[in-house]
């Protein structure tokens, strides 16, 4: 440990410290910009500019190392006067478009800027302009808004293992930009979108659906039907000013039903559908042999990499479609011919945590209804604009319930949004679907919580099973890896692209950080516990939905509709 003095207070910090470390240890805030608590800090912008007695100059606070008796000054007039002047010239080359941005009141920039009280730019020059990186569903760029931090280049390599951006050229002329200034859908992105999640502008925003499904709404001729993905309802309110991982489940069905959907159902339902495929399917492969260790296969950022990076790992991948795909083709068969709706009427729309979700949607196969199974996706971050704009007050909205019968669902549905979630669910229903007896304890508390691996072994009747759990595409990597060498001695294994899975998806509101992904992931066992029905197998609307219409798992209906295949 050494001992520093910031702004005339002691703190002990360990060696190792950065001064801004020891400034947060003594409670003092420091501005920053190109920092973030999870990635590599680099010292880019100088916004958290300190002055260090004995230094030569100010210093980026995020990269000095603290030594024993050091004093730091946070707050002088040349502090002050330094960061301004840093803010100011990255305003200079910025578009003044704060009124219609995308980030508008949720920009980092901005905030920095209301805070070091600036209120007029002295510098005017030069402004770069580049053109919209915007041929893919899923992430819009824009270039002229980036302020060079480069936390989307440490994002996508260190947290993701996928490497797609870095800086190019020199002095006034730097970009980031993918391989020779190539868009986002001509290299090898898996649109997780955790690059536009750690952006602290608009340069990297989700696509903006919003528009066309407010389109679908007001068309009297279109059924609209909404679906939404477990995580949503542990994040949404952090866009409508709730606390971090408020679970506002019911308030979320009476704003979409205010919205104009004609019916509100919930995504945990085909997860639960899921479970019966997928696990079946496990099931079979251990029984009667099949490509294993089996891998899931509901996250389409992670689908998206092993395709484009193990292309020659595919036959590990389940078949089962993600619980969004399922959900949609089911809406334009099962449910279209039950409520007597001709389904080129309806319009099927999932609010999900993710952009890669919009990409999964428009893949070409996955029409099995006959049309388009999924027609918009919009991310959590776009849900809170929609209700903002229809002028909701969203707080004061009472507790709603999803309408039958794609609305019922169970708590092992709900865990789905969770690392890990995907693995206790099908657990949950393996165990006993082998066994034929009820579970002492449903909860497998190993395969939870943030370790980027985790293992279990599982005794499933006569055999033992090893489960792995993977989050993030670095720590799904090192699995695919072992695979490949021959290293995997595992039966199933769990992959969920995002850290802590769907609840830090890449479409979820900004700014996050490990502290709120705990409390979401806290909110999603809390409604775990909620439920009445914790067992996929248990839903009795699944039940009814083989017994009266698809048959068994793995039938032949659930092979038309419910699983897929996968492109090298
Ligand atoms: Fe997910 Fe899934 S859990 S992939 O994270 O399997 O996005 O929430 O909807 O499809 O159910 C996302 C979440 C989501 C699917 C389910």
């Amino acid at each position: 440990k050494v001992t520093v003095t910031i702004d005339g207070r002691k703190v002990e910090v360990p060696k190792t410290a950065t001064v801004l470390e020891a400034a947060q240890a003594a409670g003092v805030k420091v501005p920053t910009l190109c920092y973030h608590p999870e990635l590599r800090p680099e010292g880019a912008c100088r916004v958290c500019m300190v002055e260090v007695k004995g230094a030569r100059s100010l210093v980026a606070s995020c990269v000095y190392p603290v030594n024993d008796g050091m004093v730091v000054n946070t707050n002088t007039a040349d502090v002050r006067e330094g960061r301004k002047t840093v803010v100011e010239l990255l305003l200079a080359n910025h578009p003044q478009d704060c009124f219609s941005c995308a980030r508008n009141l949720n920009c980092e920039l901005q905030s920095i800027a209301a805070d070091l009280g600036i209120r007029k730019i002295r510098f005017d020059g030069e402004q770069t302009n580049y053109p919209l990186d915007d041929k893919n569903p899923c992430l819009v760029r824009d270039q002229s808004k980036c302020i060079l931090c480069g936390r989307c280049i440490r994002a996508c390599s260190e947290r993701q293992g996928v490497h797609v951006y870095s800086f190019t050229n020199r002095g006034f002329n730097t970009t980031v930009s993918p391989a020779f200034g190539q868009g986002l859908d001509q290299v090898a992105c898996t649109y997780c979108g955790q690059c536009s999640a750690v952006c602290p502008t608009a340069a990297i925003v989700e696509k903006d659906d919003t528009a066309s499904v407010w389109k679908a709404i007001s068309d009297p001729t279109k059924h609209v039907v909404v679906q939404t993905a477990p995580a949503v309802r542990v994040a949404l309110g952090e866009a409508l000013g709730l606390d971090h991982g408020t679970i506002v489940t019911g308030k979320m069905v009476a704003a979409l039903r205010r919205i104009g959907f004609d019916k509100v159902f919930d995504t945990n339902f085909s997860a639960d559908l899921t479970i019966l495929e997928e696990g079946s399917e496990l099931i079979e492969r251990l029984t009667h042999g099949g490509t294993m260790p089996m891998i899931t296969s509901c996250s389409p950022g992670w689908v998206n990499f092993i395709e484009l990076m193990y292309p020659d790992l595919l036959d590990h991948l389940s078949t089962a479609k993600s619980p969004q795909q399922m959900f949609g083709a089911l809406t334009k068969t099962y449910y279209a011919e039950k409520s007597g709706i001709d389904p080129k009427n309806i319009v099927s729309v999932s609010i999900m945590p993710c952009t890669a979700k919009k990409a999964e949607a428009v893949r070409p196969e996955m029409n099995s209804s006959g049309y388009q199974d999924v027609d918009y996706v919009l991310t959590t971050r776009e849900l809170g604009r929609m209700i903002r704009e229809a002028g909701l007050d969203f707080a004061a909205l009472p507790s709603e319930e999803y309408d039958a019968p794609l609305g019922i669902s169970t708590g092992a549905g709900m865990i789905f949004g969770a690392t890990g979630g995907v693995t206790e669910a099908a657990l949950r229903t393996v165990v006993e679907i082998v066994t034929g007896k009820p579970l002492d304890n449903i909860e497998f508390k190993d395969v939870r919580g943030m370790t980027g691996l985790k293992e279990a072994v599982v005794p499933v009747g006569d055999l033992q099973v090893k489960v792995a759990v993977a989050h993030t595409l670095a720590n799904a990597r090192i699995i695919l890896d072992k695979i490949r060498k021959g290293e995997a001695d595992y039966q199933f294994i769990e992959i969920m692209a995002c850290p802590g899975g769907c609840i830090g998806g890449g479409g979820q509101p900004v700014p996050v950080c490990a502290e709120v992904r705990e409390k979401r992931i806290g909110s999603i066992y809390d409604c775990d516990q909620a439920y009445e029905i914790r067992k996929s197998h248990e839903n009795p609307a699944i039940q009814e939905l083989y017994s009266t219409w698809l048959g068994k798992p793995l039938g032949e209906k659930s092979h038309k509709l419910l699983h897929t295949h996968y492109h090298p």
